[in-house]
């Protein structure tokens, strides 16, 4: 609503923080432990009834993490680090998911997070420099900071196809899936959508289900994860290892530090380059075939090689010509996210798995009895939504977000995000984004990048106090050079030449703007550094 929230009930008597985060994923949980180290009074509104963002949201069968376990965990505490213990290679959701509430009861984050308290609105008041946030159980508070930790894929999208309403069989969406464990036995089920959701729940609703039919408008590449359960001695060598392994992951490009590749894909002969392709399939990591060469990213000969082995892949795999011709991408691989797998491909070897190419025929709409294509009516009993999400700025959009002079966020971007840094946007002083646009957010392994902005964030605010200021603003000329530095480095490689939700063009009307930071996690981290240490370069502080 337009209403001043210092009107709203209850505003005549606020609760007053330091800090006001809104989200309990891990960017929510760690910023908490990070104010009361500070000694900075925090409460954290979260929508969901537990800790845990995306690992509390995303139930459905196969869920898993594409990281592998031993580098997607917090490092802030050496103790938590030591005494955790996982069991795979790469984790599941539910182990994911008691590794967060771990954290929570181990240092006792709860008692400071409001559970099932979606944040309406924030306003900043430019004559008390404060921001005050209304929920929708009423409460309205003010702090000094608002920080939003409101993930980059948490607002899932609609699936936009008409119809769904009259469905009578169930609808499930992978983002919200339901707690109590759904049984397929005996059903047709659909799925809408092969990315990364898509692909790990194709193949255990396929061992389930009398029969699945998978609706695919783009095919993905999809690499074996090669998932196994840790063996004897390796965890135990990482953790010997940790603070090593730590600092090699902040130094990285993506998060998980990976060596340099010195070589073209072109300047080997075929038979060497496939043996090199070979050896990072059978490694099994989204980072592996994408970064043997050097110019896989840059240049489009080079990235034809590295989709040319995995195309061959995929028809060596699956039985149907047809069926493996229509599961071949013909876009540049790694422009759209690479995907991880168990069992992907194979799944349409079964004789109860079916593949619609929504290219050849069109879905037309959902109807009471199933879904209709232009040239098939498919009579189902449930249809899993794995559509995606509404990436990078959509959780903030639903917020009533207002800075300086009233002005609403969403008005500010209605052209696509303008950051500095990807933390902090001109016009709303002392409100910081945790992997905000413009910053490596999704191009990295998440925790890593979260830890940095909440560590930055805990030290600006540190400054801001010995420095006796109250606000801290991004300036417009800096804000406008870090987006044109974003822009830049995104164009020089070929991230750009898919239509990704990394640049919004999964969502109809969304300004199509490339949102990750492309330039490394490393890079970024020591701009962020420098920024620091020349006093704020590139902020007001008032
Ligand atoms: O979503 P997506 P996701 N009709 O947007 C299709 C992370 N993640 O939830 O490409 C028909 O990738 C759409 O087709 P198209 C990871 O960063 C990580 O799978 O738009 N189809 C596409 O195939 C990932 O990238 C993990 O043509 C429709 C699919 O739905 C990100 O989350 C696991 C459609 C959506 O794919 C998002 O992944 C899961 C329509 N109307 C997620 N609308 C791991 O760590 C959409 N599609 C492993």
């Amino acid at each position: 609503s337009n209403d001043k929230l210092s009107d709203a009930p209850g505003a005549d008597s606020p609760d007053r923080y330091d800090v006001i985060v809104v989200g309990a994923g891990f960017a929510g949980m760690y910023m908490l432990y990070k104010c009361r180290q500070l000694g900075l009074s925090a409460v954290v509104y979260e929508a969901g009834d537990d800790v845990g963002g995306t690992w509390f949201w995303n139930r459905y069968p196969g869920a898993r993490c594409d990281v592998e376990s031993l580098s997607y965990s917090y490092s802030f505490s050496p103790e938590l680090e030591q005494e955790w213990e996982w069991t795979e290679r790469y984790a599941a959701q539910p182990e994911i998911l008691r590794y967060a509430q771990h954290t929570a009861d181990r240092f006792d984050l709860r008692r400071d997070i409001r559970f099932e308290t979606r944040v309406l609105a924030a306003h900043f008041d430019d004559g008390n420099r404060t921001w005050t946030v209304r929920t929708d159980k009423g409460d309205v508070a003010t702090a000094r900071f608002c920080v939003m930790a409101t993930g980059c894929l948490s607002t899932f999208k609609p699936p936009e196809i008409d119809g769904i309403d009259t469905f009578r069989g169930k609808i499930y969406h992978t983002a919200a899936w339901p707690r109590e464990e759904v049984d397929f036995a005996g059903q047709r089920v659909g799925v809408i959508g092969t990315g990364s959701s898509g692909v790990q729940c194709i193949p255990i609703i396929a061992q389930q289900a009398a029969h699945l039919t998978v609706f695919q408008r783009t095919p993905t590449y999809s690499l074996p994860a090669q998932n196994r359960p840790l063996i004897p001695g390796e965890q135990e060598a990482k953790k010997a290892n940790y603070p090593e392994w730590r600092k090699a992951q902040r130094a990285s490009s993506f998060g998980t530090p990976w060596p340099a590749a010195t070589e073209s894909a072109l300047e080997v002969d075929d038979e060497e380059r496939n043996m090199i392709y070979e050896n990072a399939w059978q490694f099994g990591s989204i980072t592996a075939l994408n970064n043997v060469f050097n110019d896989i990213h840059q240049n489009m000969a080079a990235n034809e090689t590295a989709a040319t082995f995995v195309r061959h892949k995929i028809r060596s795999i699956v039985r149907d010509p047809d069926t493996a011709e229509a599961l071949c991408p013909d876009y540049p691989i790694a422009t759209k996210r690479p995907t991880l797998d168990t069992g992907y491909y194979a799944t349409y070897n079964r004789n109860n798995v079916r593949l619609v190419n929504l290219h050849k025929s069109p879905l037309i709409e959902i109807t009471e009895s199933g879904i209709r294509t232009v040239d098939h009516e498919h009579n189902l009993d449930a249809i899993v939504f794995a559509t995606g999400f509404d990436a990078i700025t959509g959780a903030l959009a639903k917020i009533d977000i207002r800075g300086r002079d009233g002005r609403a966020l969403k008005d500010t971007w209605a052209d696509g995000p303008r950051t500095y840094l990807g933390l902090c946007s001109a016009g709303f002083p002392n409100l910081f984004m945790i992997t905000g646009p413009g910053s490596p957010s999704v191009l990295s392994s998440m925790i890593v990048s979260i830890e940095q902005h909440v560590d930055l964030i805990g030290s600006i605010i540190d400054l801001l106090d010995q420095q006796g200021k109250c606000t801290i603003e991004p300036t417009l000329k800096a804000q406008d050079h870090w987006v044109d530095h974003v822009n830049d480095v995104a164009s020089m490689s070929l991230f750009s030449q898919a239509n990704s939700w990394y640049l919004g063009a999964n969502v109809p009307g969304k300004p199509r703007v490339f949102m990750p930071y492309v330039g490394g996690v490393g890079n970024y981290r020591k701009i962020c550094d420098d920024m620091l240490a020349n006093d704020c370069d590139g902020f007001t502080l008032t």
